[in-house]
């Protein structure tokens, strides 16, 4: 079974009680992260250690892009709950795998359940050929300038943004007017599943399947079974934060 996880944020005993709740099994099944693994949480190094130890896969969060900036130097280190990673013997190695990430990626549909794209944030309006800004954002050596380029930005922070794609920076349940949910936008056939968006949740819309339901913040842990196109849930073991 191929696995898609909502935003784990270090909350590494949530990923536990989720692989055992699914009895996951890596010689059988594919674990893929929809970005966001550390950061905010308790447990950002054992979530990635993890994660890593099941040969998880997944797409960058703006979380990780963070860690990772952070970690080179690159970008000021702000309040963040990386300090145990980052002290870590295997951090560099663990980061490493980290940064060949893809921002955007399709998953072929496993035989019974639907194909999808898989992203943190979500997609520009004008993003209609879906496999050309794969090709540009896909897997592969990053160097810090790939990280920080704009398409990159733009596709793991999207929530809100107007009809030309300009983004607003609230992080609510709901947009303010005129903006609007960058799905109300997407045109595709293709189903796009993203993270990113606590406040909102878990939600199933027409094409765009949400897998955060904040389990940093104490809501749950999403993921979705792309095979057999089911959720599964696990509680939160954080204070409720909202
Ligand atoms: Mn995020």
């Amino acid at each position: 079974m191929r696995w898609i996880v909502g935003d784990v944020q270090g909350c590494a005993a949530e990923l536990e009680d989720l692989l055992d709740a699914v009895r996951f099994d890596p010689r059988r099944d594919e674990l893929w992260a929809a970005g966001d693994l550390v950061n905010r949480g308790p447990r950002s190094l054992d979530a990635l250690r993890l994660w890593h130890r099941v040969g998880g896969r997944g797409v960058l969060g703006n979380h990780d892009l963070y860690a990772l900036l952070a970690r080179s130097g690159r970008r000021r280190r702000k309040a963040d709950s990386l300090d145990e990673l980052f002290a870590a013997p295997d951090c560099d190695a663990l980061l490493a795998r980290l940064r060949r990430l893809p921002v955007l990626v399709h998953l072929p549909s496993p035989g019974r359940g639907p194909e999808a794209w898989l992203v943190h944030g979500g997609l520009h309006p004008a993003w209609h050929d879906l496999p050309a800004i794969a090709g540009r954002l896909g897997e592969g050596e990053h160097d810090d300038d790939w990280l920080e380029q704009p398409e990159v930005s733009y596709a793991v922070n999207l929530r809100c943004c107007l009809p030309d794609g300009t983004p607003d920076h609230g992080s609510g349940p709901t947009c303010k007017p005129p903006f609007a949910p960058w799905d109300a936008y997407y045109r595709g056939d293709v189903l796009v599943v993203h993270g990113h968006w606590a406040t909102r949740g878990h939600y199933r819309g027409r094409r765009t399947l949400g897998l955060d339901s904040g389990c940093v913040y104490g809501g749950s842990l999403t993921a979705w079974c792309q095979d057999e196109d089911r959720i599964v849930q696990v509680p939160s073991r954080q204070p409720r934060a909202f």
